[in-house]
């Protein structure tokens, strides 16, 4: 990390925002969903432990990963919305379509942040097997839900 990334990151760290009167989005993907609601309920817990209100937090579904796209849209096309958490876990198979989602959600997700100026966070694990979506889903590596809940609140201080 260069001396100026490390300045911003801390600066950035050191200036969390007020995000008592923010608004949250969290889309949810149904599919894995042992794994995306432990995400949930990390990305829901440390939105309130930084001061968010539980009304000011929305949950939605979405089918599959692919469906975070346009899921992460409808909220972030309105404007009472601050930012969007997109959760979804692809576990790594034998065919294709892992890639194809993947990449469709990380460009989807990327396109809707970019197209609303707001954050839309990419809180997709894309392990090889369900042990590791496990360990990062509230295991050994933490809940990586936790860490897409911090990003957001991070970004609204940019
Ligand atoms: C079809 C599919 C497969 C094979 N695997 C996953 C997965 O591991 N994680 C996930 O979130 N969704 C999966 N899906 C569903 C797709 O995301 C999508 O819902 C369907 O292709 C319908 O568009």
């Amino acid at each position: 990390m260069s001396s100026a990334d490390k300045n911003l990151s801390e600066f950035v760290a050191n200036n969390l925002p007020d995000i008592s009167n923010k608004k949250f989005a969290i889309v949810v993907s149904e599919w894995n969903e042992t794994i995306t609601g432990a995400l949930y309920e990390g990305a829901y817990n440390t939105l309130l432990a930084y001061g968010a209100k539980e009304e000011n937090i929305i949950k939605a579904e979405v089918p599959g990963s692919f469906e975070l796209s346009l899921g992460s849209q409808k909220f972030a096309q309105k404007e009472e919305i601050d930012a969007v958490i997109a959760l979804g876990c692809v576990i790594q198979g034998e065919t294709k379509h892992f890639d194809f989602i993947c990449m469709a959600v990380a460009n989807g997700i990327t396109e809707v942040s970019l197209k609303y100026n707001k954050p839309v966070i990419f809180g997709v694990l894309t392990p090889n097997t369900m042990q590791q979506a496990l360990d990062r889903a509230g295991g050994i590596h933490g809940n990586k839900g936790d860490e897409a809940a911090f990003t957001a609140i991070k970004m609204l201080a940019i």
